[in-house]
């Protein structure tokens, strides 16, 4: 029966009972509705209880770093040497590694022509620690300094960067990394990072300089031609047979998504976007969109003695090698033996499907704005943007759907979320995420207990796409 049919009914019952709306039939049915989706809320709201904590009691301990943002020159391909924008003359960034319950002071100095911030990937961070200007804080000009300091509350592999001109100076090679140690997380033979990147080249080395162009927009961003591990072209890492090496891979490229992969070995994937997962899987095809993480277990098996273990992108038709490790003959060590490390709670969100959405967001792109293409979200490109506001500490499901042909990595600053279903097909993946990559005209649906009471950027990784216009913000209450 239709709604009107029932409003037709129900006008009937209230003139039959006096105006009494008591016994209406579809009122009744709506309140039960509505009082069963809330049980399911709490319900998911409960099993969420303990994954990750609401808050951290500090340390007596500040570790201090200093951080200036200049232009630099680096050798990506020598003898070549390129202009760049780099943190401390170095590419990636400097790598910071503190303990958990640590505070991270950061003393930064914007060295560079232009206004910038500095964003944290991936850590919640108090609001006004997250670096996203005209949102958290204003832009720190050039020649300014701004002082960064808080107290992650998770362990686990993140990085930052600008949050200002983000398409030109993270391309530059403004990036670096943040790890955040457990004491309680076992000792593995190395600790290896990979920062993954692409780079634009020109003949000659150079960076080429037109950024966030139509060809960019129309596209998932900036490709290039040169692809990096650490800022250098194929490199190679020195390994021992039996040895057990956590290894981090983050993804800090403008555009490119990589699909890693080591062929005939099968390291465990153990932590995504700096979180454990509920249980180790094997690395297959995990698609490491720019903004993603992921943290492997890997043995290098003793047959590998005196060979070269590649590591190829897989995500193109074209594969090619990223980086390899050459294991070293007749040196082989024992092979460290633990539990591999896995999240000490993840919630079951069996009933997450029968929760409401509680918003959704449309993606498209339409032609206009400063570069000639927008890109939205729900009609908007940003600066022009209606905030969402979630709840703090209840469950919620949004969804997020890509009415385009291109990718987008969408990140949520501050929170951490689970892929509830793909097109409404239940997906059962269990970790975390900050940046969830969607495809063409691919519908996406996420749940989140949102802890962190501010204004969060949720904008897509592309950083073309974002520049022209793919954002707009979340306010948790
Ligand atoms: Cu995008």
């Amino acid at each position: 029966m239709s709604m009107v049919h029932h409003g037709f009914l129900s006008l009937l019952v209230r003139l039959a009972l006096g105006g009494s709306v008591l016994f209406c039939p579809w009122v009744m049915a709506q309140s039960q509705k509505a009082e069963s989706s809330s049980a399911v809320i709490d319900t998911l709201t409960k099993e969420f209880e303990g994954a990750f904590p609401q808050n951290i009691t500090p340390k007596d301990s500040i570790r201090e770093f200093d951080l200036v943002a200049a232009p630099g020159i680096w050798g990506i391909i020598p003898p070549y040497r390129t202009d760049v924008w780099a943190y401390n003359q170095q590419i990636p960034g400097p790598v910071f590694r503190i303990r958990l319950g640590e505070t991270v002071k950061v003393q930064f100095t914007n060295r560079l022509p232009q206004p910038t911030t500095i964003h944290w990937h991936g850590v919640r961070v108090p609001n006004a620690m997250d670096g996203v200007p005209g949102v958290t804080q204003p832009p720190i000009r050039s020649g300014e300094r701004f002082t960064y300091q808080f107290t992650p509350k998770d362990p686990g592999t993140f990085w930052f960067h600008p949050h200002v001109n983000a398409a030109k100076q993270v391309e530059r090679g403004l990036h670096g990394v943040l790890i955040v140690e457990d004491p309680g997380e076992p000792r593995y033979s190395q600790d290896l990072v990979l920062v993954l990147d692409d780079w634009l080249l020109e003949p000659d080395g150079a960076i080429r300089d037109r950024f966030v162009t139509r060809h960019d927009l129309a596209h998932d961003g900036r490709w290039g031609n040169v692809p990096t591990v650490n800022g250098r072209l194929r490199p190679s890492f020195s390994v021992r047979a039996g040895e057990r090496i956590r290894i981090r891979m983050i993804n800090v490229a403008n555009g490119r998504v990589f699909a890693p992969l080591f062929p005939g070995l099968s390291p465990q994937v153990i932590a995504v976007d700096g979180m454990l997962t509920a249980a180790p899987f094997p690395l297959q095809r995990f698609n490491l969109a720019p903004g993603n993480r992921i943290d492997l277990d890997l043995i290098i098996p003793d047959t590998a003695q005196g060979t070269v273990l590649p590591l190829v992108d897989t995500f193109t038709r074209n594969r090619f090698p990223l980086t390899s490790f050459e294991v070293e003959p007749g040196t082989a060590v024992e092979t460290p033996r633990f539990q591999t490390p896995q999240a000490a709670h993840f919630p079951d969100w069996g009933k997450a499907a029968e929760a409401p959405v509680a918003h959704e967001y449309l993606f498209d792109a339409v032609r206009g704005g400063p570069y000639g293409i927008a890109w939205r979200i729900n009609g908007q490109a940003w600066p022009d943007s209606t905030e969402t506001e979630l709840k703090s500490g209840r469950f919620h499901r949004l969804r997020l759907t890509n009415e385009s042909s291109r990718l987008h990595p969408m990140h949520l600053h501050g929170q951490f979320f689970r892929l509830l279903a793909r097109d409404g097909k239940p997906v059962d993946e269990r970790f975390w995420r900050d940046t969830i990559l969607i495809g063409p005209e691919e519908s996406v649906d996420i749940g989140l207990v949102p802890l962190d009471k501010g204004r969060w950027a949720n904008h897509c990784h592309i950083l073309e796409h974002a520049e022209a216009g793919m954002m707009s913000v979340v306010r948790v209450k």
